[in-house]
């Protein structure tokens, strides 16, 4: 795919932060509503966000690519119902092309600042490749984008090769090598298989075990395939019911974590049928309730951890020497590569701490008080005019984030077309409405399994509130999400236009 790297317009209406799944749907959906004057701009060298990144072997989604994909972008060509990384980055990049909007596509631009200006009623973006103003900011930039590498003492002095799974070194070629992984999370799992199958010896370093159920997955046939192209309404077919079979998760996650039974005694069957050692069996048994993290799925994980040259160690990391690893029983294990699974910043997204709003401060400023805090996951009181994509409780542990990334565009979109009628130069969600939705966010928060399943995990900040999911339905969000509630929301309005000076505030 070409890249657009040339120098940025000084000024646009709007600045999308972010390439992938968020920062292009938005795209192509301002394009498709007449907002032609935007510009997206994305660290990469291409299309696909965390798609694009994520290259470990055995990169694959675990949400079935017909739910897992734009629904006004349907796909007859996937390989199979889980789709591995390449096919959905070839995807977006498909898309993106198809699409038209890619002229406006900057990529290998990174944001340092981006700072309101209540005078010219705009944001200043400032980027490592020019400075950018622009009347509304969106920030695709999710929340899977800054790897988290953990605090373990000494590992900076690692001796060998190291890397994230996010960040992938194909150049290390594992063939034979000693190799450990920490972290047991949803790349991990898909990890450990794959290179199990070539290292000389593995080491798997598990702080707390996960809930893992069967995959269903298999190739789609050519019969299929052919229908999916030439049927009209059979892709439409599946996607529904997928998204409803998924749907019926969320009773059990939020009401009444014992519905989830089901599930956890699959899961268990799922321990039995791979590992046949009972002291195996029991390491890699989950001490908390089904849900409460986020329940992964593989058929191939457990008999990974069976074979010979396969290790699980659940001692604990003392420190990293510049050879290995030293667990806390003081045995220590030479690796010549360690591999870092240990996920990503998620509440505390690195982009909050370039957003300085109305008073200055950033969002992280803001956020590192009650934690992360927005009306509707996608606006911000103090913060006028930033839309953000998958912000605060938009996340899903049983669905595809995809339909929650449209419901948010649509609402911007929405957004936009009322600030365009209006006249509007700036809106903000009033305190009140903000502090309306999370308190009642963090109500229904109080009964869901992520709360009171005894586990600890990235769902939760330090102040231990569950800012990352959505605590109900998925169809409720997009209902909610809607069309723009510019009565919930503060506005200035600008009376001549084209200038961007403050006028008056108006009270809706
Ligand atoms: O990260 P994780 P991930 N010492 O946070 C452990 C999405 N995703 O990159 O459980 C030792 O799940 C940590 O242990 P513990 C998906 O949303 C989607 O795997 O905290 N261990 C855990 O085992 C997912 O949820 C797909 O005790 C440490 C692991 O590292 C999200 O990405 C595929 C440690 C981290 O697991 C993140 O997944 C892949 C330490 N200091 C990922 N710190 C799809 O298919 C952390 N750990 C859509």
């Amino acid at each position: 795919m070409t890249t657009q790297t040339s120098t940025l317009p000084e000024r646009v209406r709007v600045l999308v932060i972010g390439a992938g799944f968020a920062g292009l749907g938005a795209a192509i959906k301002l394009e498709e509503a007449g907002h032609a004057d935007f510009l997206v701009i994305d660290k990469g060298e291409s299309v696909g966000g965390t798609w694009r990144d994520n290259t470990y072997p055995g990169a694959a989604c675990d949400v079935p690519s017909q739910l897992y994909s734009f629904s006004f972008a349907p796909n007859p060509n996937w390989s199979r119902s889980f789709s591995p990384q390449p096919e959905i980055h070839a995807y977006l990049q498909d898309v993106a092309q198809k699409s038209g909007v890619l002229d406006r596509f900057r990529f290998g631009v990174t944001v340092q600042d981006a700072a309101w200006d209540e005078t010219d009623q705009a944001w200043t973006v400032v980027t490592s490749a020019g400075t950018v103003i622009t009347d509304v900011l969106i920030s695709g930039a999710g929340g899977l984008s800054e790897p988290k590498n953990p605090d373990i003492k000494g590992i900076d002095d690692f001796g060998g090769q190291i890397f994230h799974t996010a960040r992938w070194d194909h150049d290390t070629d594992l063939t034979g090598k000693r190799v450990a992984i920490i972290g047991t999370g949803a790349s991990a799992i898909q990890v450990i298989p794959e290179i199990a199958k070539t290292v000389g010896h593995l080491d798997v370093y598990q702080r707390t075990a996960p809930w893992v159920m069967p995959r269903h997955d298999r190739a789609y046939t050519g019969i299929e395939r052919l229908g999916f192209k030439l049927v009209p309404g059979l892709q439409k077919l599946y996607r529904t019911a997928i998204y409803w079979g998924r749907e019926t998760y969320v009773p059990g996650f939020v009401r009444a974590p014992k519905i989830l039974t089901l599930a956890k005694t699959m899961a268990l069957g799922n321990i039995k049928k791979g590992i046949s050692d009972p002291d195996l069996q029991a390491k890699v048994t989950p001490d908390f309730a089904i849900g409460c993290k986020r329940i992964l799925i593989s058929n191939t994980y457990y008999p990974a951890l069976a074979q010979d040259n396969v290790e699980v160690i659940t001692d604990g990391i003392a420190e990293i020497t510049p050879t290995g690893v030293v667990t806390r029983d003081g045995v220590s294990r030479d690796v010549d590569v360690l591999i870092v699974a240990t996920g990503f910043h998620t509440t505390d997204q690195p982009i909050a701490h370039h957003i300085k709003g109305r008073d200055g401060r950033t969002l992280a400023d803001v956020w590192s008080v009650g934690g992360m805090a927005q009306y509707k996951g996608t606006t911000t009181s103090g913060f006028p005019n930033l839309f953000q994509i998958v912000g605060a409780n938009v996340g899903l542990g049983h669905s595809s984030m995809v339909f929650m990334i449209e419901s948010q565009v649509n609402y911007i979109v929405s957004a936009l077309q009322q600030m365009g009628a209006g006249q509007i130069s700036s809106l903000e969600p009033t305190v009140e409405a903000q502090t309306e939705w999370s308190e009642d966010l963090h109500r229904r928060m109080q009964t869901t399994v992520w709360s009171t399943g005894g586990c600890a995990s990235w769902y939760l900040d330090e102040h231990g509130r569950n800012t990352t999911l959505w605590p109900r339905t998925t169809f409720a969000f997009r209902q909610l999400l809607r069309e723009f509630d510019i009565d919930k929301y503060v506005v200035t309005a600008r009376s001549t236009a084209p200038t961007h000076s403050t006028e008056e505030k108006v009270a809706l």
